[in-house]
């Protein structure tokens, strides 16, 4: 087991219903620690960069329109295999086929605005991390 970070985003939707401290809290729960958090209100620009490994698929306009809808908040978070710990928390993309108590399942209704926003791997963790924060914006937890 190694300690990583993990980029994790609390996408428009779940914002608007007001979920931030309920998905904060799953979490929290979990093991993962915050140790990084912004909120903002993505330009079409970051948007569209964030998301450009997804720039050929026919969902990508409206991806970038849901993503820029609203404000959300971005979090770095670290623990054991935060990588893979988020993603299990956030459960599947689609929320229908996400598991009972994970994110996605609780908040989120369809798989387009599905709730929140993980990195799928520690490289792409990494890239993500330095899109949103700079180095100086991590805050150790020295307790
Ligand atoms: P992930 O968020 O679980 O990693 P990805 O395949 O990386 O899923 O897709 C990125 C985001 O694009 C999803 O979270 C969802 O918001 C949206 N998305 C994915 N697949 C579709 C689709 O088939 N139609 C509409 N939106 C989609
Ligand atoms: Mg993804």
């Amino acid at each position: 087991m190694a300690k990583e970070q993990t980029l994790s985003i609390v996408k428009p939707d779940a914002v608007g219903n007001n979920n931030i401290g309920s998905i904060i809290s799953y979490l929290e729960k979990s093991g993962l620690q915050v140790v990084a958090m912004k909120m903002l209100h993505l330009s079409k620009e970051q948007a569209g960069e964030f998301y450009a490994i997804h720039k050929e698929r026919p969902f990508y306009g409206d991806l970038v329109k849901f993503m820029t809808s609203g404000p959300v908040l971005v979090m770095a978070l670290e623990g054991e295999n935060a990588v893979a710990q988020n993603r299990k928390v956030m459960g599947a993309t689609n929320p229908e086929q996400a598991e009972v108590g994970t994110i996605r399942r609780d908040f989120a209704k369809t798989l387009d605005e599905n709730a929140v926003h993980g990195s799928d791997s520690l490289d792409n963790a990494k890239i993500e991390i330095n899109f949103f924060f700079k180095p100086n914006e991590i805050c150790a937890r020295t307790r």
